[in-house]
């Protein structure tokens, strides 16, 4: 039992700890506690309220806790029965965390790790005790030699136990800080603006013109993500310039704010995939910085650095025209999300997000394409990386039966800093159809569309294509994202009946 106890109480530390460090929710057992409160009936919530005040969550907390090392003590005396009879509570108990875990909002496939690491831990931790003691049973002789055993590794499943939530913890706290600084933070010039009506053609399941933060994909090589308040971030801008610059947080909002929406895309998304999304971005153009300090016209890139050692580098051409390539430090008015950057990361129009996009940006090193690698470029990626023109049918789904007749069709398509200048949808290879346009402010967004198509009964193949103001048409030439980004046109099947 006490083998049990202590291999419960050390998965529940690394989990807790996995949880603190990996993203600011809570720790599995919390999140069990907040299903519960979901789930109780109001009858009972209301009467344990009245009972217990404001002392109804922790007591439902302990309560779990003391439900936990009941489960615990049970899975160590099994053990003295069968090997699997534990693995069999350790996992249900596991499947109960993850269970709970993933009923969070907006809960992804990072929630669920705290839950495993505490599992493994539960089945290491609870296996290496279990086997002291077989052997001891098994040989008496050795009593005290195994007993000496089993109580030293017993020590020391505590010890790192509550070390590991302690330094959980301590980082935990440091990004609860951060999320805190973040919340209170209002900086001058950022605004909160709805997007222009027109933007929109009002047909549902396509993608909004507009990408909540909240659904805004994301991309990093980051494990921890870099946790920094504004009063310790700088960014130091150096390289091939006549002068260095370090610049504070507060240098840095102190300049003039532009606002702009500008389309963000990953060089990985499939055709028709869902790694691009569109905000209105707040923050410092980064040409009026660099015509500032002077560049040296021989310079052709700038090699940027974030706080957790992630580089790119982005053609200084694109820094340094008329684009609103910019420091950004708000995302759709609201101050930028940690996983976003947190307080500052560039965002350049009409680039990929791997040569241009840094979140948490704390180094521009102005300098030459032949002297500077990106992390991405390093492995083989295309070192320019201007987005490709693509397009996207979000509505009907592929696979989806409709009824025959008229079935209206929508999507998404960019050309960023080129613009759209049509869609049109194809019908099983026949006649190209022009879809209609929602309005957008600028050439560096997305545009939705929409066309409504005859379908008759039967299964049918739909494609789209784009054409950009440039006049090209997107090629219907199938290729892999890997090095420069994906090409094709996006193709779905419906049933009509
Ligand atoms: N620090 C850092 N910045 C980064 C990355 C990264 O791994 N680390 N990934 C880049 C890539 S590949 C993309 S597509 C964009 C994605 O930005 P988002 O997560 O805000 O959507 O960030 C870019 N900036
Ligand atoms: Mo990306």
């Amino acid at each position: 039992m006490l083998a049990g106890v202590l291999a419960g109480l050390a998965g529940l530390a690394t989990s807790y700890a996995t949880a603190m460090v990996l993203t600011i929710r809570e720790s599995p057992v919390v999140a069990v506690a907040e299903l519960v409160i979901r789930l109780a009936p109001g009858a009972f919530a209301e009467r344990a309220i009245a009972v217990l005040g404001h002392l109804d969550k922790p007591a439902l907390v302990v309560g779990i806790l003391v439900f936990l090392l009941a489960c615990f003590a049970w899975a160590g005396s099994l053990a003295r029965r069968s090997w699997w009879r534990p693995l069999v509570v350790w996992s249900v108990l596991a499947a109960l965390g993850l269970g709970a875990v993933l009923a969070q909002r907006n809960a992804g496939m990072v929630d669920a790790l705290p839950v495993l690491v505490g599992l493994l831990t539960w089945v290491a931790v609870h296996s290496a005790l279990v086997d002291a003691l077989r052997r001891e049973q098994r040989r008496p002789e050795l009593e005290s030699r195994e007993r000496r055993v089993f109580v030293m590794v017993a020590g020391v499943v505590a010890v790192a136990s509550l070390g590991i939530a302690v330094a959980g913890r301590f980082v935990g706290a440091g990004r609860r800080h951060v999320e805190v600084s973040r919340r209170l933070l209002r900086i001058p010039g950022v605004t909160r603006r709805q997007p222009p009506v027109a933007t929109s053609l009002g047909v549902a399941g396509v993608a909004p013109w507009q990408t909540p933060n909240e659904d805004f994909y994301q991309i990093d090589t980051a494990i921890a993500l870099p946790a920094i308040e504004p009063d310790e971030w700088s960014l130091r801008i150096h390289g091939m310039v006549e002068r260095e610059l370090t610049l504070t947080y507060a240098d840095l909002v102190a300049r003039d704010v532009t606002e702009s929406w500008i389309t963000l895309n990953c060089v990985s998304n499939e055709v028709g995939g869902g790694l691009v999304g569109n905000a209105r971005w707040s923050g410092v153009r980064i040409a009026d910085l660099l015509a500032d300090l002077g560049v040296d016209a021989a310079a052709d890139c700038v090699l940027q650095t974030s706080r957790d050692g992630w580089t790119c580098a982005t053609p200084i051409e694109a820094l340094t025209d008329d684009r609103d390539a910019m420091l950004a430090v708000a995302m759709n008015g609201r101050p930028l999300p940690i996983e976003h950057g947190f307080p500052v990361r560039t965002v350049v129009p009409g680039l990929y997000g791997y040569v241009s996009a840094t979140k948490w940006v704390v180094d521009l090193e102005v300098g030459t394409f032949a002297e500077s690698q990106g992390y991405w470029t390093d492995k083989g990626w295309s070192a320019l990386g201007p987005v490709k023109i693509a397009s996207r049918i979000d509505v009907p789904r592929s696979g989806d039966d409709v009824a025959a007749g008229d079935v209206r069709f929508g999507g998404v398509a960019w050309h960023q800093h080129t613009g759209i200048e049509s869609v049109e949808v194809q019908l099983d290879g026949g006649a190209w159809q022009r879809a209609e346009l929602g309005e957008v402010p600028s050439v560096d967004t997305w545009v939705q569309w929409a066309v409504t198509l005859e379908v008759p009964e039967g299964d049918h193949e739909v494609r789209v294509r784009a054409t950009g103001r440039d006049g090209q048409t997107q090629t219907s030439v199938v290729r892999a994202p890997d090095p420069d980004g994906a090409t094709g046109l996006h193709t779905i099947e419906v049933s009509a009946g």
